[in-house]
């Protein structure tokens, strides 16, 4: 019997596939191999069911997107998880993360974590006040305090949502606080979630308010690997812009006519994210082909 299904989780050469009532533990066939195509957590495949709840994929659905880090396709959105603190606060390495989501047209939202230790007066609510500016969903909360956590009732409804950010922020901690809304057919993942302060070693889709939500391992560094063209036109506001730069295709560099630049002389673009990208422009300009 052939059925279409979701791979949830991959580890080790298996990969289990959700249908619609059921999850069949798969490998892939040695095609894929031979083709040197992986199938990832997030894929659309159609796979040939055994006895046992056992099977094998056979084809792979095209990808709406694809991260690389984390591995993952066929995203909604991404929860892009930096804390104020403990780890500082990193508008560089956020603005990085958002070129990467960006460009890949997934739904960025920006969720401050670990509140609870800084005061009123902090910095962070600078930040906050910037991004959302520049037209960003941004989040602050605390899963120690019960603050601001309500948020996550709503915004994973009926999506499929990555939660990604540096190591250390509290990825797995926020996971823990929504444990208990997860629902009683989840219970025995959930256990498997209460691993508390222990890294996240590999990403699975978890069943959650009508949707999907996958938890990932940290990391403290993103490679650019946009072209100058894909990065300059990544940042949802940068792009709109672009339509009105004098040349198409403007980098937003050195070209005369640029909207973009404008827009940083005027304000209205932040002169920090505007340098930011100039310094990614520069690595995607340098970075060697892979072949
Ligand atoms: N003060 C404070 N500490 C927190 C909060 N959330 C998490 N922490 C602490 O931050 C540390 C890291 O938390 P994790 O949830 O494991 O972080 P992670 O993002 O999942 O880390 P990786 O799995 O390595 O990517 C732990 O010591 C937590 O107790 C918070 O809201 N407030
Ligand atoms: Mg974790
Ligand atoms: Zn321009």
């Amino acid at each position: 019997m052939i059925k279409v299904g979701r791979i949830i989780k991959a580890l080790a050469g298996f990969y289990d596939v959700a249908l619609e009532n059921d999850i069949i533990q798969c490998k892939a066939r040695g095609k894929f191999r031979k083709e040197d195509i992986k199938p990832l957590v997030g894929d659309w495949v159609s796979i040939e069911i055994l006895p046992q709840n056992k099977g094998y994929i056979l084809d792979i659905q095209p990808r709406k997107n694809c991260l690389i880090r984390p591995l993952i396709a066929n995203i909604d959105q991404a929860i892009l998880v930096f804390s104020c603190k403990e780890p500082d606060f990193s508008s560089l390495l956020l603005d990085r993360f958002l070129a990467v989501i960006e460009s890949q047209a997934i739904q960025p939202i920006i969720c401050i974590s670990k509140m609870d230790l800084v005061d009123e007066n902090d910095p962070i609510f600078d930040m906050i006040f910037q991004y959302r500016k520049a037209g960003y969903a941004v989040y602050p909360f605390s899963s120690y305090k019960e603050m601001g956590t309500d948020i996550f009732e709503t915004l994973f409804d009926g999506k499929i949502s990555v939660v990604t950010g540096q190591s250390g922020v509290g990825k797995s901690s926020l996971f823990n606080r929504l444990n208990h809304e997860l629902s009683l057919e989840t219970q025995e993942i959930s256990k498997a979630l209460g691993r508390g302060k222990h890294t996240t070693r590999h990403v699975e889709l978890i069943p959650f308010k009508h949707g999907w939500v996958a938890d990932t391992p940290g990391f403290s560094s993103l490679e650019i690997t946009l072209t100058p063209l894909e990065l300059s036109q990544s940042y949802h506001d940068f792009k709109d812009y672009s339509a009105l730069c004098r040349f198409r295709g403007c980098l937003h560099d050195q070209e005369p006519g640029c909207m973009v630049k404008k827009k940083v002389e005027m304000h209205q673009i932040s002169q920090d994210r505007y340098q930011h990208y100039l310094q990614f422009l520069n690595e995607a300009r340098h970075r060697k082909p892979k072949y």
